[in-house]
């Protein structure tokens, strides 16, 4: 049990903390949490990007002390949705957390198109399928601790129980229209097993409920840049405090996007968020970007 004092909401997955009491483990022990650890990362999230509603300002602390962050997307079943790999990717920066995205499914549809929205970044990634070996992720896995996020139905707990057979996480089905069905309700850290032959330590993988969006209110829209390093050289030649926003005339991001330097959807998804934190509707809906259907988040 936490000491009172901590607070209702102050202790969260992957937290490191102190304990007096029985530490026994054993059945009906009761130990008392009486101190958390600094954090070396915190991975938040808001319900919402805007900070002036209820929703934006109510600011999750998903998991602390991640060292990286395991951006887990179907290639189909639902399908890939590029806009909120690109929010998961600023979350990631914004806390200092590396990022890695695992494309599940791929058994149902080719990496490609998420791929190759992707090749200026140099993002790490894996492939994974009903039969592929796991040995590649589990190699990037070892001796971290690393968070799965993803909208619900991807496959999270799938892989979880996977790489963690004991694990026994449920695992749900993916309604007709796409959308899972929320099967996993709160995060759990579940310790790697040690691979035959494997020395060191296999790390820790925290499975989270699924998401639909991942809201960045409490990102500044200085620091929603750093989730698009390909566009950061970009800006050099703009003019002192540029908001980069398509009607800046002297935003030299459009031409270091027609110069090649990077890819114009990916732009267009930069300047979507920053248009989502203005209040200006919302960019999560698929519809509004109809030429795109990666587009959406
Ligand atoms: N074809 C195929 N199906 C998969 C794969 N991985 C998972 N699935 C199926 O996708 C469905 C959803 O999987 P879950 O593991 O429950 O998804 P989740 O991401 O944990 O979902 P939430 O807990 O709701 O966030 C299940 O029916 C799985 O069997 C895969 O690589 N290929
Ligand atoms: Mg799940």
């Amino acid at each position: 049990m936490r000491a009172r004092e901590l607070g209702r909401k102050s202790v969260v997955v992957g937290d490191r903390v102190s304990l007096v009491g029985d530490v026994s483990g054993t059945d009906g022990a009761l130990a008392r949490i009486v101190r958390i650890t600094e954090r070396r990362s915190v991975l938040r999230r808001t319900a919402d990007d805007d900070e002036n509603t209820a929703e934006g300002r109510l600011e999750r602390v998903v998991v602390a002390n991640a060292d990286q962050l395991v951006i887990v997307s179907a290639l189909a079943d639902p399908p890939p949705r590029t806009g909120f790999i690109d929010r998961c990717l600023v979350a990631a920066y914004d806390a200092d957390i590396e990022p890695l995205l695992c494309l599940t499914k791929a058994d149902l549809a080719g990496p490609e198109q998420v791929v190759g929205y992707y090749t200026e970044l140099e993002l790490p990634y894996v492939l994974v399928r009903p039969d592929s070996d796991l040995d590649a992720l589990r190699a990037l896995l070892a001796g971290r601790v690393s968070v799965l996020v993803g909208h619900s139905g991807v496959g999270k707990s799938t892989l979880v129980n996977r790489l963690v057979p004991d694990a026994l996480r449920a695992v749900g089905v993916v309604s007709a229209i796409g959308r899972g069905r929320h099967t996993s309700t709160s995060a759990v850290a579940l310790r790697l097993p040690r691979t035959p032959g494997g020395d060191g330590d296999p790390g820790w993988i925290v499975d989270t409920p699924g998401i639909r969006s991942f809201g960045l209110a409490h990102v500044s829209a200085e620091s929603l840049l750093h989730g698009f390093p390909d566009l950061v050289e970009g800006t050099v030649d703009c003019p002192p405090n540029c908001p980069h926003t398509p009607d800046e005339a002297d935003c030299a991001l459009d031409a270091w996007v027609t110069a090649g330097k990077a890819d114009q959807r990916r732009l267009a998804s930069y300047r979507r968020l920053l248009a989502s934190r203005a209040g200006e509707g919302d960019p999560r809906e698929v519809e509004r970007n109809p030429g795109d259907p990666l587009a959406g988040s």
